[in-house]
């Protein structure tokens, strides 16, 4: 349902879709119903020709079932949704992968964001680190790490392609992970109002094949860094 509308990029997305479509689902057929016979009731017990509208109360014995069935129900389909919801959030918030192949650096502050990303080493906080600004670059089907800083007040990180959002926090390192599946350019927007400029910080993330993201690394690593590597490699 939600993918006829955004695309899914990450590994969870489809998660995070089933556990939302699942909700949706459930709350829509009880929606109709609820509404379905309490229209039905409002026609059939109307006031007609010598016949006054019938006033139920809801005191008595034999009508109480209509309320503690639905709630029983109703608590039913929430252990339902409350263990759906648990699994995914356990595996997308509480957990981290066991070998992420590389680490990125997302910076918020009043109002743009700072990626860094790992050079040809791999490594982030190496010399060759690539900074941008409002761009982040990443390989399809590789597992990253990220760490996420805020420079000022609280901001939120959200890929609506990945179905993740979180929250940034100043003064808190906050590491969490995803896994890109599909090549492309797509949106990065805050979704923490952060003053008056947080409509003006929206950003890009670009997904490219491995091949793609080696010509980029090469293209953008920085002059001096680049030599340095280069010497090290060649004495
Ligand atoms: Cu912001």
């Amino acid at each position: 349902m939600i993918e006829a509308y955004l695309e899914r990029a990450s590994t969870y997305a489809g998660d995070i879709d089933i556990l939302f479509s699942g909700v949706f689902w459930i709350v829509a057929v009880w929606f109709v119903a609820a509404e379905g016979v309490l229209f039905y009731f409002c026609f059939r017990y109307r006031k007609q020709e010598g016949v006054a509208a019938k006033y139920v109360t809801g005191e008595e014995k034999s009508y109480k079932k209509f309320i503690s069935v639905p709630h029983y129900l109703i608590l039913v389909f929430d252990i339902f949704i409350i263990a759906g919801a648990i699994l995914v959030w356990y595996n997308i918030k509480q957990r981290l992968p066991e070998n992420p192949d590389l680490t990125v650096g997302i910076i918020s502050q009043q109002w743009a964001w700072t990626f860094i990303h790992p050079g040809a080493d791999g490594e982030l906080h190496t010399a060759d680190d690539i900074k941008t600004i409002d761009e982040l670059h990443l390989m399809e089907n590789t597992t990253y790490l990220y760490e996420l800083e805020s420079l000022d007040v609280l901001h939120s990180f959200s890929v609506p392609v990945f179905r993740l959002k979180q929250d940034a926090i100043p003064g808190r390192k906050i590491v969490g992970w995803f896994t890109p599946t599909k090549t492309g350019e797509w949106d990065i927007q805050c979704t923490e109002i952060c003053g008056i400029g947080h409509g003006l910080m929206p950003a890009r993330v670009h997904i490219r094949s491995a091949y793609d993201h080696e010509q980029w690394l090469e293209e953008n690593t920085p002059a001096e860094a680049g030599q340095a590597l280069a010497a090290a490699s060649n004495p």
